[in-house]
């Protein structure tokens, strides 16, 4: 009994240490954004609750009853005040939950609430959920669209991993108890990745898509796909057109997918994406950034070149190595921008930027040339306008 007490007594002071710890921007970013010391959710965030049977006859070891494999891929909403993420946590089981952690300042002290999300599921249970995004839509609901996965019942028997994605979808009023609509039905066997517009376009539901042919393959399918339903209670869409296509040799050349619901400006709508490339070493996951038009929300206005952030250090290890993932981010009144991602299927950080910074980045930067020479081009241009402003000798300007 000394034992389990003295166990018990290390384990809840790690754990107060950890989800109290102060975070520290990191210093000499890009300009565009900053980034943090700390991952804000990690496994370890979860509660020991969730984790260990407390009671000392069942558990006289005091042995993890549960274990959590990672805290990754969150929606993000800000809600009566505090920052709130609602994390893909995953078991040692593999199977995915979602759960809102919440912060005061959106950079740390992050506490999961007590318990995890209750989702209910449709007639055809879910196999696997993941991926929230959190629309606050102008009809009052907050919705959060997830993918749904499901064991794929046309597979043969000795396949054991054929499945399919599709697009599940829940509402709220209170962030606490969740109605489950229908699937949302779309021309495409495979859906994930998919986002609800935050107003009416039209008077019907706008919804951001990303059709598949296969599960992990694009196939035929690729690119950000736009598409609109008259009744999220019997969400179909009938047409998806492709907006943000996957290009060969870009850093979006194998598939693409959208983060969080797009951040209105007086510039347009601004929208952070996640592309994927092939390499020796696997798939790598890079953010970017672009702008469609405030009305034409199918049309791309600005998109830089390349990736916004990148898997950097730490970042770039973890269950599914090279890999940084959003599906949330929190624009404040006062302009600040909480870009949540996540690294390597394992956990989640913040990096801050201001919504100036952003349209400044989106606006400024320029698009892809598609071809070396371009690129070249590009740097000569931005060389021969710095020739007017070596201002400091000595500090690689002159
Ligand atoms: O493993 C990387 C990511 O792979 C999938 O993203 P996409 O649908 O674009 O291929 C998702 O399973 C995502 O959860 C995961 O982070």
């Amino acid at each position: 009994m000394k034992e389990f007490t003295e166990r018990l007594n290390r384990l809840e002071r790690a754990y107060e240490a950890l989800v109290s710890r102060k975070n520290e921007p990191m210093p000499d970013g890009n300009g565009v954004f900053v980034r943090y010391k700390h991952p804000v959710l990690t496994a370890a965030h979860t509660r020991l609750t969730w984790r260990y049977d407390l009671n000392p006859d069942n558990n006289p070891y005091l042995m993890e009853r549960f274990g959590i494999n990672g805290v990754f891929n969150s929606g993000a909403i800000k809600w009566k005040g505090k920052y709130l993420l609602m994390a893909r946590v995953e078991g040692v089981d593999r199977k995915s939950f979602f759960a809102i952690a919440e912060s005061d300042n959106g950079i740390d002290n992050f506490r999961f609430r007590e318990y995890p999300c209750i989702i209910p599921e449709t007639d055809d249970p879910d196999g696997n959920i993941y991926d929230i995004r959190l629309t606050a839509h102008e009809d009052g609901y907050i919705y959060g669209l997830f993918c749904t996965e499901r064991k794929d019942p046309a597979a043969a028997p000795f396949d054991q991993s054929a499945a399919i994605a599709a697009c599940g979808i829940v509402r709220t009023k209170d962030m606490q108890h969740w109605e489950r609509l229908p699937d949302l039905k779309t021309p495409s066997p495979q859906q994930r990745n998919v986002v609800l517009h935050q107003e009416f376009v039209d008077g019907k539901y706008a919804f951001y898509t990303r059709p598949q042919d296969g599960f992990i393959e694009a196939g035929t399918g690729g690119g950000i796909g736009f598409g609109v339903c008259e009744d999220i209670t019997r969400p179909v869409i009938g047409e998806e057109k492709i907006l943000d296509p996957k290009v060969y040799h870009t850093v979006y050349e194998m598939k693409n997918g959208l983060g969080p619901a797009p951040i209105k400006t007086a510039h347009g709508w601004l929208h952070l994406a996640h592309g994927v490339r092939n390499t020796a070493a696997g798939l790598r996951y890079v953010l970017y950034l672009f702008m469609t038009d405030l009305q034409d929300l199918a049309r791309v206005t600005h998109k830089p070149a390349g990736y916004f952030l990148a898997p950097e250090g730490e970042e770039r290890t973890g269950d599914v190595s090279n890999v940084v993932f959003s599906n949330g981010w929190i624009a404040d009144e006062d302009g600040q921008v909480f870009i949540y991602y996540a690294s390597s299927d394992t956990r989640m950080h913040v990096a801050t930027s201001t919504l100036d910074q952003l349209i400044d980045y989106v606006l400024k930067t320029p698009a892809d040339g598609l071809r070396s020479a371009a690129t070249v081009n590009t740097i000569c241009r931005i060389i021969d306008g710095n020739k007017a402003f070596a201002l400091v000798k000595g500090n690689g300007v002159k």
